[in-house]
């Protein structure tokens, strides 16, 4: 069945987490349902990408520990640019350990993460202990976490009985897990978001496993509500024309799931 409720409609349910109903808000406002991930290997790249795809995004997606030169001034300015131009910062951390291991990750370290990142995410292998580590750091500074219930790459292990399992972990840490990383829409309650990589106006993929399907598809067909978009944008000779046309695409497709 396709997604009734609007963006606008789901952020104001009783029961939404507050950075759910501000992602939603902002997707409504900016009409963007769209995800960049800058995989970029310079902080000044990655800055500039953010300054000037900000006004067209939802939430920019980063990978410090693939930035050469990350700096706590780095950091600091990103969440200024997340603010100027009102989108969320999603660390594509993928945290798998212990309770008390990801507590430390999430928190410490050289790039401490929670102290920027809106948003990060955890596979659930480990079980739930996993999400009350990252709670235990994330929840006080109002922080959001996606749990891994599928992969965008070929042969992923994450599929039947483990989907459902992580499912019904998120719907258990509601107060902390605020939706998934997947392919399609894992659950009918509204207040989850669903985010989906492996997108490009290109079907196919890439020689590492990588596998692509279209926003058209992911939003529409799939019923996700956020598509996460790499070198679609970054490989595209206009970084910012390219932007636009994935975010008109998954715009385009969100309006005709409802409908309109
Ligand atoms: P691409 O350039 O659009 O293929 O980049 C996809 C990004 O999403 C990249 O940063 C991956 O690490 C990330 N990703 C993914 O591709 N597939 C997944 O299942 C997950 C993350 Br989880």
């Amino acid at each position: 069945p396709k997604q009734i409720l609007s963006y606008a409609d789901r952020a104001e349910l009783p029961k939404i987490h507050p950075l759910a109903s501000k992602l939603l808000k902002i997707m409504e406002e900016k009409e963007s349902n769209l995800c960049v991930s800058a995989d970029v290997t310079s902080s000044k790249e990655l800055l500039q990408l953010a300054e000037s795809l900000g006004p067209k995004i939802c939430m920019l997606k980063t990978h410090c520990d693939i930035l050469k030169d990350f700096t706590e001034e780095f950091s600091q300015k990103l969440q200024a640019v997340a603010e100027e131009h009102n989108f969320l910062i999603f660390e594509d951390r993928k945290f798998a350990d212990i309770g008390n291991t990801v507590k430390h990750q999430y928190e410490g370290g050289v790039f401490r993460i929670s102290s920027w990142s809106h948003i990060v995410n955890a596979h659930a292998v480990p079980g739930p202990g996993v999400v009350k580590g990252l709670s235990a750091v994330g929840k006080p500074l109002g922080r959001g976490c996606l749990l891994i219930a599928q992969m965008s790459s070929q042969g992923s292990l994450a599929t039947g009985e483990y989907t459902q399992a992580v499912v019904k972990m998120a719907e258990e840490n509601s107060d902390f897990v605020i939706g998934f990383i997947c392919g399609s829409k894992m659950t009918e309650k509204p207040e989850f978001l669903h985010m989906t990589p492996g997108v490009q106006i290109k079907t196919g993929g890439d020689l590492m496993g990588q596998q692509y399907t279209t926003p058209e598809d992911v939003i529409y067909n799939k019923g996700s509500d956020v598509i996460i978009v790499g070198r679609g944008i970054l490989e595209a000779s206009d970084r910012l024309e390219a932007t636009e046309s994935y975010r008109k695409s998954g715009w385009d497709a969100y309006k005709r799931r409802l409908g309109q």
